[in-house]
């Protein structure tokens, strides 16, 4: 019979794990001797718990399917939980392993070393940021509560939590049955998907807003097929930014209300018949409308449920409603001319002279890149390199771009570079790099060959357009190039828009390791939609007139 760790690994393997991010300690030593020894799922270790729980998260959101973040008891579970809580509020299905005081060493009467407050705290701690959670302690029970948990994972596509004490890894076990997904009542799906029809087909300017659950549940390509044959303009929520960039559908853009493109926010907020699918109402991605959008009278289908109006129909999945959309909805008379709306135009055609570059400046020097090299996959921080990646060219982006944690972006991109083998562009301001920026020192011995861009602009820029006067928003002026060598990698100092260029050519021309472009950018220097995007927020958060 397999040991409990055989088992788990070949559950998580056959639900869609494809390798596993950790740090270990003496309570997960001897479940990372099973990771190892089995070969079941590659392993990859990184510097600090932050960065693993990024990286697996990535690595579900590009793989579509489960992340894996392995971890010890205490210091290394509490280290990850603020990227657990961004898994959740974004709805990443991440798993989360942590090794645990074995069965025998509790109720000794002495405190644990790691140990917080009880035993019990760490578990109580991710259960409010997990949607299941098991402890693996009965090797009777186990293999249906790992079924339970990672069916629940991809279902509801959020983390969740898995203990292991140390003393039952090597405990012989039954394989795990997976459990089917979870399904809505099929009446209720093609109730709902009728309604929904005749409210798109009465209306005078139909559209289709798409959020990131439209990738979480794997049917880009439904969604897109169902917007040609609906013909109706598509636009993505700033979170969904990257969604449908390879798939022939009428999209538009970025939706963000008063911060965004005119064109796109006229179409959304002018609707009288608005579908949203996947979409998670959120500041970010609504608050910047201004309450322009009147969501009594849009139509959601998220978090598994559909809200048309004041109704609902529970328990009905996305993915269900739109294969039932897609069964009953007409193609547009032949007649009907195809809509073909101009996708968003972007900036290129950078001036390689002798100007400072200015944030827009890198968006057009990866623009052209993309379009003589094609496009990378680019994991993006939170901060104006977010704002800025709003002009580049469409692609598959993985960003903060609703939970806002600090720290995403370089563990992130090597999570992209770990799950698609392909290289990755992170974008990352010099806040967020004296964060996590030290995870680059893993990538020559895994292979991994990101191409990163700092925004250094010595500030916590973002914050200093909130509050100008503060002296605290003033960061040191750290030589991040100087540090890519003793990390492996090769740095690049960019102040000129020249440099930019000749930086971003060196690295395209070696891909055997990292390269750190530092551009260096004017204090205040800051993009046109961040801009747009305080200017809004600021706006929004004054206090209500009498
Ligand atoms: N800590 C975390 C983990 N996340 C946060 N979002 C913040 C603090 C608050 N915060 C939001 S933006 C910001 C801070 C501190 C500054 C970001 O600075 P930087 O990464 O240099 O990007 P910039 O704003 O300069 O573009």
């Amino acid at each position: 019979m397999p040991t409990l760790s055989e088992v788990l690994l070949t559950a998580l393997k056959d639900h869609g794990a494809r390798e596993i991010f950790g740090i270990p300690g003496d309570f997960a030593l001897p479940f990372f001797r099973y990771i190892e020894s089995t070969g079941i799922l590659p392993l990859h270790c990184l510097s600090h718990e932050p960065g693993v729980g990024f990286a697996a998260d990535a690595a579900a959101r590009i793989h579509k399917g489960l992340g894996v973040a392995c971890v010890t008891y205490g210091a290394g579970a509490f280290n990850m939980v603020n990227p657990v809580a961004g898994a959740y509020s974004e709805k990443s299905p991440l798993v989360v392993i942590s090794g645990a005081p074995g069965k025998g060493e509790k109720g000794r009467g002495l405190l644990l070393h790691h140990q917080a407050k009880t035993i019990e705290s760490q578990q109580r701690v991710f259960e409010e940021i997990t949607c299941a959670q098991a402890i693996l302690d009965d090797v009777r029970t186990a293999p249906r509560e790992i079924a339970r948990v990672l069916r629940a994972c991809l279902d509801e596509s959020r983390p969740v939590y898995i203990e292991i004490p140390r003393d039952m890894v090597a405990e012989p076990c039954e394989p795990v049955q997976p459990l089917p997904p979870r399904r809505g009542d099929p009446g209720a799906a093609r109730a709902a998907a009728a309604e929904i029809l005749d409210r798109l087909k009465e209306a005078k300017k139909p559209a289709l807003l798409i959020g990131v659950e439209v990738r979480r549940y794997d049917i880009e390509e439904e969604v897109a097929q169902l917007a040609r044959r609906l013909n109706i303009p598509v636009a993505t929520t700033f979170m969904g930014r990257g969604l449908l960039a390879e798939a022939d559908a009428p999209l538009v853009g970025v939706y963000m209300g008063m911060a965004g493109k005119p064109d796109v926010s006229e179409i959304i907020e002018e609707s009288d018949g608005l579908l949203m699918l996947g979409v998670i109402l959120s500041d970010t991605n609504f608050g910047v409308s201004g309450r322009r959008i009147d969501l009594r009278h849009a139509m959601l289908a998220a978090d598994g449920e559909v809200s048309l109006g004041y109704h609902k129909y529970p328990a009905l999945p996305l993915a269900d409603v739109v294969a039932e959309l897609l069964a009953q909805a007409e193609p547009p008379p032949a007649a009907e001319a195809l809509r073909r709306p101009q996708r968003q135009v972007c900036p290129t055609g950078l001036d390689a002279d002798d100007a400072a570059v200015g944030p827009m400046d890198i968006a057009r020097a990866v623009n052209d890149l993309f379009a003589a090299s094609g496009p990378m996959p680019i994991a993006s921080d939170m901060g104006d390199c977010l704002f800025t990646a709003m002009d580049i060219v469409n692609t598959a982006l993985v960003a903060p771009g609703y939970y806002a944690t600090m720290g995403f972006g370089v563990p992130a991109g090597i999570g992209l570079a770990a799950a698609t083998g392909r290289r990755p562009l992170i974008l990352v301001g010099d806040g967020a790099f004296q964060m996590t920026g030290w995870e680059l020192g893993n990538c020559l011995a895994n292979g991994w060959a990101p191409v990163v861009i700092v925004f250094n602009n010595a500030s916590w820029e973002m914050l200093r357009t909130f509050q100008p006067e503060g002296s605290y928003n003033n960061l040191a002026e750290w030589r991040f190039a100087d540090i890519a060598q003793a990390l492996g990698g090769c740095g690049h100092r960019a102040a000129a828009r020249r440099e930019l260029k000749a930086a971003l050519d060196a690295a395209m021309a070696d891909e055997a390791r990292f390269h750190l472009i530092e551009v260096m950018l004017e204090r205040g220097a800051i993009s046109d939609t961040l801009s747009r995007f305080v200017a809004t927020i600021k706006g929004s958060n004054q206090p209500p007139r009498e």
